[in-house]
């Protein structure tokens, strides 16, 4: 066993500094309360300040029984998308710290979906957090030594729910505490910090342990924790002080308590967070009792499967010379299991069982150096302040930010750069240039001046976008040496001189339209191609709209991520010769099929074939692929032969909201008032998914009842995004043509042919209309003389206070009726005639998400009077439904359960 001497080495430095440290707030102390609003001091003495600088995300004010701590009655949560979300915090480089997060679910989204995302440490995979209970803390801790003046936290990866924080939490040690002579390539994440004996469940921290250790109680009865006790095993504990020598160690009071086995065993088994793995793992000894003159104390530890460490004799008064003195043997480097059961047993010769005070262990997490290109990027975005460059982290890990993609390579490169119309001034950032592994690069759209640089460095450059800029100067000859570059924007700036020959000679796409002062020169005509019309600068310019919420890597570097291409027969074999016709709609008609490996498919044959050249269709095909969320139903391929095209997604069991609310699978019978609530809401998640987890925003343009899909579990999935994109002939400007169907389309958006986000809200205010009525948008019966439309009808129902006469008889009065005035009202805001009166989507969704609670708290007591089977099958389908991963297949729906008859 080895000692910690290092502390020596820190003794003349803590001196040194013992004068200055007199303010109330521990310098070095970071306590961040996440969602929280204002500053303030805890009982500890801590000082707590708000996360309010953080741009992204929502907060949410939580209250669970017992906890009253400020900090842990507000949280923030981020929407469960493929990006990440990040926490940059200002530390001293060369200087160790202990990094604290914490997580206290509250079902803050009354989802009662227990969420489950990763946590990173800059580029490096700190941990997966999985919440299992909504009142209980998750916590994480892990001491690194700063390398640099920032540090990031990011949150990313939802696998269930939405990923949220409580509390961050930095604290500085000082001197050597905590050297590792790994420290270089590892962090330690903690996983043990036990104070054995310890009076009361209550941790011991600061003011006691001045870097705010938590030392954990071993009376806390966690599951699957401190297991296996000995019989005999006794809690101590003295009044004396402990002599400690420094801070280092554990508090005082941690040392003061103690267990004994006075059967002649301690044991134990623990669960350890990270491991198995290899980890640093002390153990804490101090005599605390008095022994008889007669009397020894001397144990040995044994570690299953480890005999060499049972060989050394821990005699503590004699380890430690004297009572009441800190003994502190442990490993630097030892490799744990997972599932820990150790054993303190007393020697033959000796007279008391085994002690212990105090026992820590960390595990040895490697570090991940993160992207090759990160100091240059964030040269790049230092010169602005926008969102976008803010979004904190590794560039590429462990997800790329929204507008670069990154190769695959364990350490990352940048091979795209997506910053299309991001009002960018000033001149092109020369950092760029140092991206060595760049393939494209978007800077279009932009109000950049000065000159093109030199790109001599990015030899691998191969599409380059620079055009309505304002770029002033030559176009660089050397960029006729870029051996790969194929396309070449520079159109519409203001360049000058003559286009070098070089790039004339080289079979390249180039645009140099639109500079007055440019010249063609003279050269001899090869394979150049000039473009000056725009038919395939539109096509272009879609990919670009949507290009950067794709957060795959690039399509030139991962011919994997392109769209998979079906060939024909596949597909006819698949659908077993378009046999099955499951639906068709304004793009075409809809086959069911099953693929050779058993996956059900819909293969969606797009009507007609002014779709786009075969290239910028399977580009458009391949961004859309890429669109991934739970909410929204995905694109598997496409199939583009014999004359057609078509779109493979994947199947949607219980077909479309449409035909459950009016059409024929309704059977007489039709959703509930709670399930048309849960539709809602996944709808809006999807939608909102579009708006603002892409940017620039993706906007719908044909949201309706027949576009929402239903999966086996009756969860709702948006269909057709992109579409109207792609149906855009190459030619035609992309807002040129209203698209939409009528019943559902923003009158706003059909006089004045600008699209907004607003557009979508409207369609999306009459399918919350459907649902509250289950009438169909557009009538010739339903809504009396002189009205064919819901929107005049319901408005003129609800502005009159008459709300009952435009619900849905089907759902006879299982409803609260609060719930249903919030949706009824807030349709109508969604209908406003003007689009800057219609709410947000993300407003739309809390709405839906509080009439779930109304409707969720009242239907409990609703089901008090029903019997025990209906009421299980409710509970299992909420909590199933929301988490919407993996078929379940005895799912028993809602609807068939009200529909038993029941003891009422
Ligand atoms: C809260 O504390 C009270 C009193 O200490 C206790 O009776 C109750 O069980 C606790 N509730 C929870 C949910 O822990
Ligand atoms: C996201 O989490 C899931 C489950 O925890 C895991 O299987 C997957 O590898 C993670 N993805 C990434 C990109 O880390
Ligand atoms: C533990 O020790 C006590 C007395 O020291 C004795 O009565 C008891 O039987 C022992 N228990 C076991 C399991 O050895
Ligand atoms: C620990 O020891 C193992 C060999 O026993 C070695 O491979 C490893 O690099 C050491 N350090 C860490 C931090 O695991
Ligand atoms: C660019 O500036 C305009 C006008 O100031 C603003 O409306 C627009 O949102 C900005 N775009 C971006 C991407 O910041
Ligand atoms: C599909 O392929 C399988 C085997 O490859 C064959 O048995 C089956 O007849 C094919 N079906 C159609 C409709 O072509
Ligand atoms: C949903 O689909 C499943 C499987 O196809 C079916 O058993 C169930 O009845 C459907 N539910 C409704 C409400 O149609
Ligand atoms: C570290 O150095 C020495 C103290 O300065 C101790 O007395 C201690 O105060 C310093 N430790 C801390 C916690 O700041």
């Amino acid at each position: 066993m080895e000692s910690r001497l290092l502390l020596i080495f820190s003794l003349p430095y803590i001196l040194l500094l013992l004068s200055c440290l007199s303010s109330a707030q521990k310098p070095g102390f970071v306590s961040l309360d996440c969602g929280g609003k204002e500053k303030f001091s805890d009982e500890l003495g801590l000082d707590w300040s708000p996360d309010d600088k953080l741009t992204y995300g929502e907060t949410s004010t939580i209250s669970v029984a017992n906890e009253t701590r400020k900090q842990y009655t507000t949280l923030r949560h981020f929407p469960a998308d493929s990006r990440k979300y990040c926490y940059t915090l200002d530390v001293v480089s060369r200087t160790r710290y202990l990094l604290r997060a914490s997580f206290l679910y509250g079902n803050f989204d009354n989802n009662n979906v227990y969420p489950k995302f990763d946590l990173s440490f800059g580029a490096t995979h700190w941990c997966t957090i999985v919440i299992s209970d909504a009142n209980t803390i998750e916590m994480r801790e892990l001491i690194f030594l700063a390398t640099s003046s920032k540090v990031n936290v990011c949150l990313s990866n939802a696998t269930t729910g939405q990923p949220f924080i409580s509390t961050l939490e930095l604290r500085q040690f000082n001197g050597s505490v905590y050297y590792t002579q790994f420290e270089e390539q590892f962090y330690l994440s903690v996983s043990a910090r036990i104070n054995f004996g310890a009076e009361s469940d209550a941790p011991i921290r600061y003011p006691d342990d001045p870097f705010d250790r938590i030392w954990e109680s071993d009376s806390v009865k966690k599951a699957n924790y401190l297991v296996d006790v000995a019989v005999g095993t006794e809690k101590i504990s003295t009044n004396l002080p402990v002599d400690v020598n420094s801070d280092e160690m554990p508090p005082v009071k941690v040392m003061q308590t103690a267990v004994v086995g006075t059967n002649g065993s301690l044991t134990y088994r623990l669960n350890l967070d990270g491991f198995p793995g290899t980890g640093w793992a002390f153990t804490y000894f101090a005599e605390i009792e008095d022994l008889g003159p007669e009397e020894s104390r001397k144990f040995r530890l044994v570690l299953p499967g480890q005999p060499d460490i049972s060989k050394a004799v821990v005699n503590i008064e004699e380890n430690a010379q004297g009572k009441y003195r800190l003994y502190e043997p442990g490993f630097t480097n030892l490799s744990l299991p997972f599932v820990l059961s150790f054993r303190f047993g007393k020697t033959s010769d000796s007279s008391r069982g085994p002690l212990v005070n105090a026992l820590e262990i960390n595990k040895y997490l490697e570090k991940n150096d993160g992207s090759v290109d990160g100091a240059a990027i964030s040269e790049v975005i230092s010169h602005y302040s926008a969102d976008w460059a803010q979004e904190g982290g590794d560039p590429c890990l462990p997800v790329p930010w929204s507008w670069v993609h990154c190769s695959s390579d364990p350490q990352p490169r940048l091979v795209s750069i997506l910053l299309s119309s991001k009002n960018l001034t000033g001149n092109v950032p020369l950092d760029i240039t140092k991206l060595t592994g760049l393939v494209e690069l978007w800077l279009d759209g932009n109000m950049l001046t000065g000159s093109i640089p030199d790109f001599t460095g990015c030899m691998d450059l191969k599409i380059i976008h620079l055009e309505n800029n304002r770029l002033t100067g030559e176009i660089p000859s050397s960029l006729a040496n870029l051996p790969n570059l194929r396309e070449l924007y520079v159109q519409n700036n203001m360049l000058s001189g003559t286009v070098p020959s070089g790039l004339q000679s080289k079979d390249l796409v180039l645009n140099y339209s639109g500079n007055i002062n440019l010249h063609k020169g003279s050269s001899k005509k090869s394979h150049m191609f000039v473009i000056i019309g725009s038919s395939i600068g539109a096509a272009v310019l879609l990919i670009a709209t949507i290009a950067s919420c794709l957060l795959a890597s690039s399509k030139n570097d991962a011919p994997a991520e392109v769209a998979h291409c079906f060939s024909f027969s596949e597909i006819e074999n698949a659908t077993n010769n378009f046999e099955k016709k499951i639906g068709a709609g304004g793009f075409g008609v809809v086959y069911y099929g099953v693929l050779k490996d058993g996956k059900e498919i819909a293969v969606k044959v797009l009507i007609n074939n002014s779709y786009q050249g075969k290239r910028e269709f399977s580009n458009e095909v391949t961004l859309l692929s890429r669109i991934h969320h739970r909410n929204l139903v995905q694109l598997l391929g496409y199939c583009r032969e014999e004359g057609s095209s078509m779109l493979i997604y994947e199947f949607m069991h219980n077909g479309t909201l449409k035909e459950h609310l009016y059409g024929p699978l309704t059977h007489g019978r039709s959703i509930n008032w709670i399930k048309r609530l849960e539709i809602a809401e996944d709808s809006a998640k999807g939608i909102e998914y579009l708006h603002t987890g892409c940017v620039p925003a993706v906007i719908h343009r044909d949201l309706k009842s027949s576009n929402i899909l239903l999966d086996r579990q009756m969860r709702a999935k948006v269909s057709d995004f992109g579409l109207s994109k792609l149906a855009v002939d190459g030619v035609s400007h992309v807002s040129s043509i209203v698209r939409g169907t009528v019943g559902y389309l923003d009158p706003e958006y059909y006089i004045s042919q600008q699209l907004t986000d607003k557009s979508d809200v409207y369609s999306f205010g009459v399918i919350l209309l459907e649902l509250i009525s289950g009438q169909e948008a557009i009538s010739n019966e339903s809504f009396g003389a002189n009205c064919r439309n819901i929107v005049q009808w319901a408005k003129l129902h609800i502005e009159s206070g008459d709300i009952q006469g435009i619900i849905d008889p089907s759902l006879r009065s299982d409803y609260d009726l609060q719930s249903m005035w919030k949706i009824a009202e807030k349709a109508l805001m969604c209908v406003q005639p003007h689009g800057h009166m219609r709410p947000s989507i993300s407003e739309v969704l809390k709405e839906i998400q509080d009439a779930i609670s109304i409707e969720r708290a009242t239907e409990t007591i609703r089901e008090g009077n029903s019997d025990e089977m209906s009421r299980q099958s409710i509970h299992s389908s909420m909590n199933m439904g929301s988490m919407d991963l993996g078929g379940t297949e005895n799912y028993l729906s809602i609807d068939e359960s009200i529909s038993q008859p029941t003891a009422r």
